[in-house]
């Protein structure tokens, strides 16, 4: 198949004057395609599997907004939801019954939710539910795992994964040690390193707060005992669990990773899907535990937007689909499918690669498998995946412009957009191996710009 045409110039401006007014030209840092070394994309439009660019070429999305569109693109329930929505008003500062709707489906879909409290980010979902796990034990003291991302906030920028990873940033300047000194972080997957945490702090610790499955240092599942692990430790000591499924939310099955492992949390962040690409995320638990949240309790977290009409416009409907369509066995065969594919495409080639997929997220690491944590993660060849990111979206696939991150997977990727993805993927890889022995890639066809994707 035919690479793609050349990035177009007008997309080359959009970046000029971007930077020039937003600091890297971007809202978010893993945008900015610093690590795969190219000019970011500007998406124009989208539409089920594809996204556009400004130019109109279309491109085989796997970032799907980074995880909210289990739909794909303009999904038409959820898009004539939130236009009839916002024919009612944009938002309203006061209560309205969309969000009781939304918060009686989490409440049915997550186990062990019986309260939900709506925020507008995975970020204020994960410092709000950490406020409250201190305020319910009385402890100050977190524990997080190296590689694992919960947000931005000044307590989780310790060994985070995703754009911090992705930027090879220390722990975030402007973060006050007295602050980081209350978070510990150990590896993923490491019980041992839990129980010295345990041991010499446990009396101390407010929570523990974990990716179920880490999405933020590509994609590494939890392994056979480590959340069950997590949970009796947690019981032992009276400190709170709580899962970041912000990304696994609804997405890894019908009720999350905790229907997955059968692993129940005291506190559940949520986001992404339950907001259908709409800025909503929520924190959730038990009504013993949620009951302490203002102005029912005394713990205080607010939010102009929170609980914004169109967004729960977005999430109902994007519930309601799901329910009525259950596709996640489908989205599970797919993205396993994909992983698949570009493991046998990378052997075929002689090159190292391991990866795997859960539900409708996958992961893919050029190094031998297996990857448990974020050192291991670390080791595969960022170097090579730039390359083959490079080529890939040149023929109109785009993946996570980083090695830092997960994939994911909609119920609009056809069965032959995954097979146009693994062709593309060998000749990607073809590219990359190429260039690595110095062979420059033959010139880019000026191909029309049809899309590419
Ligand atoms: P936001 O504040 O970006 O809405 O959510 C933070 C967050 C919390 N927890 C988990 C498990 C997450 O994955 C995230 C955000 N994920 C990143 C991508 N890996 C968002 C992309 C970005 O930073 O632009």
């Amino acid at each position: 198949m035919s690479r793609g045409p050349r990035r177009s110039s007008v997309a080359s401006d959009w970046i000029r004057r971007a930077r020039d007014v937003m600091p890297g030209g971007v809202s978010s840092p893993v945008r900015a395609f610093g690590a795969v070394g190219m000019e970011p994309l500007f998406a124009a439009r989208g539409e089920g599997a594809r996204v556009f660019d400004e130019a109109g070429r279309g491109y085989l999305d796997y970032v799907l907004s980074w995880g909210p569109l289990i739909l794909g693109h303009a999904a038409p329930p959820v898009v004539e939801a939130v236009a009839r929505a916002a024919r009612d008003g944009m938002s309203f500062g006061a209560c309205q019954t969309r969000e009781v709707e939304l918060a009686e489906r989490v409440a049915a879909w997550v186990p062990g939710v019986e309260m939900v409290r709506f925020v507008n980010s995975g970020t204020e979902a994960t410092m709000s539910a950490v406020r409250l796990a201190r305020a319910a034990t009385g402890r100050d003291l977190i524990l997080k795992f190296e590689g694992c991302y919960h947000g931005h906030a000044d307590p989780f920028l310790i060994v985070a994964g995703s754009g911090v990873a992705t930027l090879s940033l220390p722990d975030s300047p402007g973060v006050p040690a007295a602050t980081s000194g209350l978070t510990l972080a150990v590896p993923y997957n490491d019980l041992e390193a839990v129980d010295a945490v345990f041991a010499e702090h446990g009396s101390r610790l407010a929570a523990v707060i974990v990716e179920p499955v880490a999405g933020n240092a590509g994609l590494i599942p939890p392994r056979e005992g480590f959340l069950e692990g997590l949970r009796e430790r947690c019981d032992r000591e009276g400190t709170l669990l709580i899962f970041d499924e912000v990304m696994t939310g609804f997405r890894v099955a019908r009720g999350g990773a905790q229907e997955r492992y059968g692993v129940g949390a005291d506190l559940v962040t949520l986001g992404k899907v339950l907001g259908a690409g709409l800025p909503v995320a929520a924190y959730a638990g038990r009504g013993e535990l949620m009951r302490r949240v203002a102005p029912e309790g005394d713990v205080y977290q607010a939010g102009t937007l929170s609980g914004n009409p169109l967004g729960m416009a977005a999430g109902i409907a994007q519930l309601d689909e799901l329910e009525r369509t259950d596709p996640f066995a489908d989205l599970e065969r797919r993205a396993a499918t994909l992983v698949d594919g570009i493991l046998t495409a990378a052997s075929a080639r002689g090159l190292p690669a391991c990866g795997t997929a859960v539900g409708s997220m996958w992961g893919v690491y050029f190094r031998e498998g297996p990857v448990f944590d974020f050192e291991g993660a670390r080791r595969a060849d960022t170097d090579l995946f730039a390359r083959y990111y490079r080529a890939c979206f040149e023929r109109g696939v785009f993946f996570a412009p980083s090695a830092f991150e997960a994939g994911f997977l909609s119920t609009a990727h056809t069965d032959e957009d995954i097979a146009r993805t693994l062709e593309v993927v060998g000749e990607a890889l073809d590219e990359a191996q190429a260039e690595a022995r110095g062979e420059a890639p033959d010139e880019m066809l000026d191909a029309a710009p049809e899309g590419a994707g």
